[in-house]
């Protein structure tokens, strides 16, 4: 039983997921044993050196090293996190996505827009290439300020009700913003990534199960902060290129016309 459970953290649903509970589980023991540890120190603290019953200090202080050896202790537990949770699971994170990239071009892949207060999901439609977006065409029909010069573009869709994506694939949001800096979060999937303007950061992850969820801004970002909520559908496979096929279909015959 993870020391989680007791916190009421949602179900985990990505692949990664675990490992990330893992190390908030350890740190999260590290943390109650130090607490613990450090009011039982006060409480002691408070009754052994009472002013009545020591009405002239001592000069000559501690004479043991017990302290010495639990301060090392506690450095060598936190370095053990460190070395062995938190550095390896950065690492296969970080070296997976070139993996993810190199081995499976077709991974589904979606822009992320944040604005001030709401989300915008960019699909690169049927080609898998994005157009070209410049903020100098943002307009009222053009959210996103998509090149309509550029044929990468024609088959895009933009949806700004849900993101979906399909169970079971590697999944890759290029996360951005059109204001200040906002972060696209997505609790479930154990996974967040801050979206800068004038940046496009890639983040990804594996969902494992179906669900309909919702994603939220972590970062401060102004006095709606707090509205800037959207849903998440995670659906099969199948469904999904159903979905995306006929949106981008939908696309390309309105230019056409
Ligand atoms: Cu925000």
């Amino acid at each position: 039983m993870s020391i989680l459970d007791y916190f009421g953290l949602p179900e985990n649903y990505s692949q990664h997921g675990e490992q990330v509970d893992q190390m908030n589980s350890v740190i999260t023991w590290l943390m109650l044993v130090l607490f613990v540890g450090w009011s039982t120190f006060f409480v002691i603290a408070l009754f052994k050196f009472w002013h009545k019953r020591n009405p002239k200090s001592s000069y000559a202080g501690v004479k043991n090293h017990v302290s010495t050896h639990i301060e090392i202790g506690v450095v060598v537990v936190e370095a053990v996190f460190l070395l062995g949770f938190a550095f390896p699971l950065w690492a296969e994170r970080t070296d997976k996505f070139e993996r993810v990239v190199a081995n499976d071009p077709n991974a589904p892949r979606v822009r992320v827009v944040g604005q001030q207060y709401s989300w915008t999901y960019h699909y690169p439609g049927n080609d898998g290439v994005f157009g070209r977006t410049d903020n100098t065409l943002i307009t009222g029909d053009n959210s996103l300020g998509i090149d309509p010069e550029d044929p990468n573009g024609d088959d895009d869709f933009i949806s700004t009700s849900a993101l979906r994506l399909p169970v079971g694939r590697d999944c890759i949001l290029q996360v951005t913003s059109k204001d200040v800096i906002h972060n696209f979060a997505i609790v479930p999937m154990r996974i967040q990534q801050d979206c800068i303007p004038g940046k496009e950061i890639p983040m990804w992850f594996k969902p494992v199960k179906e669900l309909e969820t919702y994603v939220v801004c972590a970062q401060l970002c102004g006095e709606k902060h707090a509205d800037m909520k959207g849903s998440m559908e995670v659906i099969n496979a199948k469904e999904y290129y159903e979905w995306a096929k006929k949106r981008s279909d939908e696309e390309l015959a309105k230019k056409q016309k």
